[in-house]
């Protein structure tokens, strides 16, 4: 958005800790604001779109880990479905429905216990947690603004879309991340969940420019925005840990299937390096999403294939390689000066 010209303003929320690390880089550039305001607090939303009397609004704000759901599910409904009606309500307060465009990030998760495969924008739905019950209010409070009040609201059914600035929790995130530190020395074994379940993993990058052009479309619509290719779980550790080079076999079934290394550093030949454990399943998982990015294609002219699986995997591992690697550069700097200065060498 700083590239295309807009002003672009955020939210955050006040924490004592510092956890602005993925939008460090965007901070002190003068078209790039950010202002206190929580989704939960419709007096914060109403105050803050009267200040900038925004033409667009992107809300990507939720909760949106779907395991973390089922812990805190009134948060979880309080932020992705309340919180939509707020951003629509402040709007709508501040008169601003004729010239403010609202895009909503509604999911896939929304198919949940799947009734069709591929999944296309006239798929029923059926949500299967917490967070897609929550974020399926969501969907539909947009479709009722849009066609109560007129206004030009939609959603991207947007599938799994993933990058280096990914959640370390999420799955592909924690893959990359525990590939490049088994490759470098710093962990043993790698935990997960369901290995079978199915998803269509795209590059965020690509996901977001297309955001941009369903609210620069004359009229508005509701896209699915997906890569039409799906892989497992476990192939997407195969390849990760491909890429950080070490080859892994699987063996076993279920809770029993192990990652075991076939090819790679001598030291790491031979052993388990990616278990299955209980602690990662859910209660009820989505296992066979698989998106139909055919109207975002026609319509909005938008390449789902732009990044494909292999080139977004070998993005994620290399930037994790590098992160690992500087890290241990960091961790040995601290220790040599803290030997200096406990030796007295620098003061
Ligand atoms: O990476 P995940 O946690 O993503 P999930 O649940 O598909 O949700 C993400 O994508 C949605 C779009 O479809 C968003 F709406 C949502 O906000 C979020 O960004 O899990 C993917 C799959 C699941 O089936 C999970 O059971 O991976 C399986 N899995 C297996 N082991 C694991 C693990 N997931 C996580 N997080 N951690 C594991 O160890």
């Amino acid at each position: 958005m700083l590239a295309k010209g807009y002003d672009v303003h955020g939210i955050i929320r006040r924490s004592s800790v510092d956890y602005r690390e993925r939008i460090a880089h965007l901070e002190g550039r003068p078209n790039f604001h950010l202002h206190y305001a929580d989704m939960s607090d419709s007096m914060s939303l109403v105050k803050l779109v009267g200040k900038v009397q925004p033409t667009e609004i992107y809300n990507l704000a939720a909760q949106s880990h779907v395991q973390v759901s089922f812990d805190a599910p009134e948060f979880t409904a309080d932020v992705d479905a309340v919180g939509v009606l707020r951003i629509l309500e402040a709007v709508r307060t501040n008169h601003l429905e004729k010239t403010c465009k609202i895009y909503q990030a509604s999911t896939s998760e929304l198919y949940g216990k799947v009734e069709e495969v591929p999944q296309s924008e006239t798929t029923p739905f059926h949500p299967y947690s917490p967070y897609a019950v929550a974020k399926l209010y969501g969907y539909w409070i947009i479709k009722e603004y849009r066609e109560a009040y007129n206004m030009f609201c939609c959603s991207g059914i947007l599938f799994n879309h993933e990058s280096e600035r990914r959640g370390e929790t999420f799955v592909t995130r924690k893959i990359t991340l525990a590939a490049a530190r088994i490759a470098q020395g710093k962990q043993e074994k790698l935990y997960l969940g369901n290995l079978s379940s199915l998803r269509d993993w795209g590059y965020a990058k690509d996901y977001v420019e297309c955001m941009w052009l369903i609210l620069q479309q004359d009229k508005p619509e509701d896209f699915v925005i997906a890569t039409g290719v799906q892989h497992s779980v476990r192939e997407f550790a195969y390849h990760a840990f491909k890429a950080a080079g070490i080859e892994l076999k699987f063996e076993g079934e279920d809770i029993d299937e192990k990652g075991i290394c076939v090819n790679g550093p001598a030291n790491l030949v031979g052993k388990t390096l990616v278990e299955v454990s209980e602690d990662f399943y859910r209660p009820t998982d989505v296992v066979n999403l698989l998106g139909d990015p055919t109207k975002a294609k026609q319509t909005l002219g938008w390449n789902p294939q732009k990044t494909s699986f292999d080139q977004l995997v070998s993005i994620m591992v290399k930037h994790d390689m590098e992160k690992v690697a500087a890290e241990h550069v960091a961790s040995v700097m601290r220790t040599n000066l803290a030997e200096y200065l406990e030796k007295g060498v620098v003061k």
